[in-house]
């Protein structure tokens, strides 16, 4: 059998930002170059049927030598992880899941000699002791999720299989990150796409965490185009091989709900937080992304109001 080359591989591909980055990389790459896997087939028709799926569990390494039979891959891209709210719910396989699975992916593309390795970490990694304003690149990490310990964990082995065993692995701490493709999945940001969703559907929303909780956030082409913006650079750019600092925007439940006013003066938000306002509060307010910003050129395009007026204006498209 001839096996694909240049192949590009995303795992977690049905996910929040697998599903939209996975459709980036085809446009970029062709569509038959790009592997999507997850453990279950996707539901959004384009990425089915736009191109290659597989079935990959991270836990199963055996389900990776299986494609390295039919495919050589020169980038690898690892989304699949449990996030902060889902993780503290099973502490135990979140470790699992998230350690074993990027070891099994690491270990897996310096075998198959892999050019280059995508794996995101997380605001998480910073804790309570953290500096929670403007969170400097290289500050206390103290987390106390297992996510947020997981992540800070897998930033060191990404360090350590560069400086060992060379392998290009690049990362960023992403902050909450918005889309209207796909939902998240039990993070502790994830109101803030869910208002969006409930401002349409029944003009309210009750919001999981405080009127003044504020957290960094992302709109989903700003962190398609960070991700993708740090896998091209030259790799004497990436002078950071943990994880970068990520910055666009940060706000409170109130301000995303003030800014949605501006198209439904009516909608209204209530506040019921549950225990997901203790992790909040255990997270950065902002964030210092200036080692990103020299490095490799990042340049943030959306704010808050640009963000829900694009939101609100694709989702009003995909639910006529
Ligand atoms: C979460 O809330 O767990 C994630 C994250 C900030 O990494 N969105």
């Amino acid at each position: 059998m001839t096996k694909k080359t240049n192949a590009v591989l995303v795992i977690g591909a049905c996910g929040q930002l697998g599903s939209e980055l996975t459709l980036e990389l085809r446009k970029l790459y062709g569509d038959a170059h790009v592997v999507a896997a997850d453990i279950q087939y996707p539901k959004q028709a384009e990425l089915r049927e736009s191109g290659p799926f597989e079935i990959v569990d991270v836990l199963t390494p055996q389900h990776l030598s299986e494609l390295a039979t039919r495919y050589k891959f020169k980038q690898i891209y690892h989304l699949a992880a449990i996030l902060s709210a889902t993780g503290e719910k099973n502490p135990k396989f979140a470790w699992r899941l998230n350690m074993d699975g990027l070891f099994n992916v690491l270990d897996f593309a310096l075998e198959q000699k892999v050019e280059r390795v995508y794996w995101p970490s997380s605001i998480a990694v910073f804790g309570p002791n953290t500096p929670r304003q403007n969170t400097p690149q290289d500050t206390i990490m103290d987390p106390n999720t297992v996510y947020g310990i997981s992540k800070q964990a897998g930033e060191r082995w990404c360090e350590y299989y560069f400086n060992k065993y060379g392998l290009d692995v690049r990362s960023l701490r992403y902050p909450g990150l918005i889309g209207y493709k796909a939902l998240p999945g039990g993070g502790t940001t994830d109101y803030a796409v869910d208002i969006y969703h409930q401002a349409l559907a029944t003009g309210t929303y009750k919001c999981f965490l405080s009127e003044h909780t504020r957290l960094p956030m992302m709109y989903m082409p700003d962190a398609i185009k960070a991700t993708l913006d740090l896998m091209h650079a030259p790799a004497e750019q990436v002078k950071v091989r943990s994880s970068y600092n990520l910055a666009a925007m940060s706000f409170t439940p109130q301000e995303i709900a003030t800014s949605i006013q501006r198209h439904y003066p009516s909608f209204a938000i209530t506040y019921d937080p549950d225990s997901r306002q203790q992790i909040a509060d255990s997270w950065p307010q902002s964030i210092d992304d200036l080692a990103a910003r020299q490095d490799w050129g990042w340049r943030p395009q959306y704010d808050l109001d640009t963000m829900t007026d694009d939101m609100l204006l694709h989702l009003k498209r995909i639910n006529n």
